[in-house]
């Protein structure tokens, strides 16, 4: 009996450690406010000054909530919850001065998630320029008559008589802030609308991301472990981390004077970054301004006070102030002007097609009765 006992508490005794070791949790787990499931999607942790290898850990969802005292209101009278993964973002926008309430109330609003997918773009772009190599173009030169005076090659598709006419609509919907553009900084109206379509169609596509979330992401990802998603894509990226870590440190530098731009320029226009919508990597605005360009060529075309870049007046006046501060004149050779639009965007191709368009634009019967009423010069 004592034998049969002492069998029991030893089999007891294996099944309790067992059980232990079962039990020691491999993924945190968490469960969300109002979802009885329990989460336990892998998330990257924002901490990469702690991490040195690559690898995923897992974070619960909804973090505590760091509650920040605004310096614009004494203690105790406004506590504002701010995300833990965006602390540290806001420790240094708080050290340069940006600590407005309104700010940490903006990253309390985009709640925890920081996404990977603005570095993950960036470093599959150089990762890709740097260590694959690549194929030649496959693209078939056009080679139909050019009824222009401008080089090819052009967006495929971009410059014909029915994209001409809707640039051309678009200018005698807004004559005024063409006109007075052109009579301020030099600049055709066909080629500023050529331009803003080429750009965004007029606003028609001011990009899927959104301006906030991208910069302040970016800014955020500083290390290997937070691009998980990306780093699978790369071939032979194990033996590059540190590679991959440099480029990831100087995008977020880069990415973190945007974000401050970004705030600063929201601020002092009244607008709300939160939805503000933007390219992959932050241009926000018709004329596809990144933020730090704002304070050096941003105009008030409507002189209404306010800098929006995603009215058409602001827009139009912007990418002419733009031009004009990169030497642009109103009579000038097409290779200059095909310089000054490279200073824009660093493409042959997309300052081809803009004055492609432009000049399509300009033949049209309906071009000159923008002129009908003052007597300007014609593109
Ligand atoms: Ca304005």
């Amino acid at each position: 009996m004592k034998e049969i006992y002492k069998a029991g508490l030893i089999l007891l005794l294996c099944i309790s450690l067992v059980g232990c070791f079962s039990n020691r949790p491999r993924e945190r787990t968490t469960v969300l406010p109002g979802n009885s499931q329990a989460q336990t999607q892998p998330q990257t942790q924002i901490n990469p000054q702690a991490q040195t290898q690559l690898q995923t850990q897992t974070i619960p969802q909804t973090q505590s909530r760091v509650q920040v005292q605004t310096h614009s209101q004494p203690a105790g009278q406004m506590n504002l919850g701010l995300p833990e993964n965006w602390l540290y973002l806001w420790n240094r926008l708080t050290a340069d001065g940006l600590n407005q309430p309104g700010i940490a109330h903006n990253f309390a609003r985009l709640g925890n998630a920081v996404s990977q997918d603005p570095m993950g773009r960036k470093v599959r772009e150089l990762y890709t320029s740097a260590f694959i190599p690549s194929t030649p173009s496959t693209s078939v030169p056009d080679t139909s008559p050019n009824p222009t005076p401008i080089p090819r090659p052009w967006y495929r598709g971009f410059v014909t008589e029915a994209i001409a006419q809707i640039c051309l609509d678009f200018i005698l919907d807004h004559a005024e802030s063409f006109l007075k553009a052109e009579s301020i900084y030099g600049v055709s109206p066909a080629v500023i609308s050529a331009l803003l379509y080429v750009e965004t169609k007029h606003g028609g596509y001011l990009g899927e991301q959104n301006a906030l979330i991208t910069l302040a992401s970016m800014a955020s990802s500083t290390h290997p472990s937070q691009i998980p998603d990306y780093l699978k894509q790369l071939p032979g990226v194990e033996r590059r981390l540190d590679w991959v870590e440099e480029k990831m440190q100087e995008r977020s530098e880069w990415a973190y004077k945007e974000l401050k731009a970004l705030l600063n320029y929201c601020l002092a226009n009244n607008l709300d970054p939160v939805v503000m919508p933007c390219s992959i990597y932050g241009a926000i605005g018709l004329c596809q301004f990144m933020p730090t360009n704002i304070p050096v060529y941003a105009a008030d075309g409507n002189s209404d006070g306010v800098i929006d870049l995603f009215s058409v007046p602001d827009a139009v006046a912007s990418a002419c102030n733009y031009l004009q501060r990169h030497g642009w004149r109103a009579t000038m050779s097409i290779d200059e002007q095909i310089r000054v639009l490279r200073r824009y965007n660093n493409s042959a191709t997309y300052a081809n097609t803009i004055l492609a368009l432009a000049y399509t634009t300009s033949q049209l019967p309906g071009y000159a009765d923008l002129y009908a009423r003052a007597s300007r010069p014609n593109y």
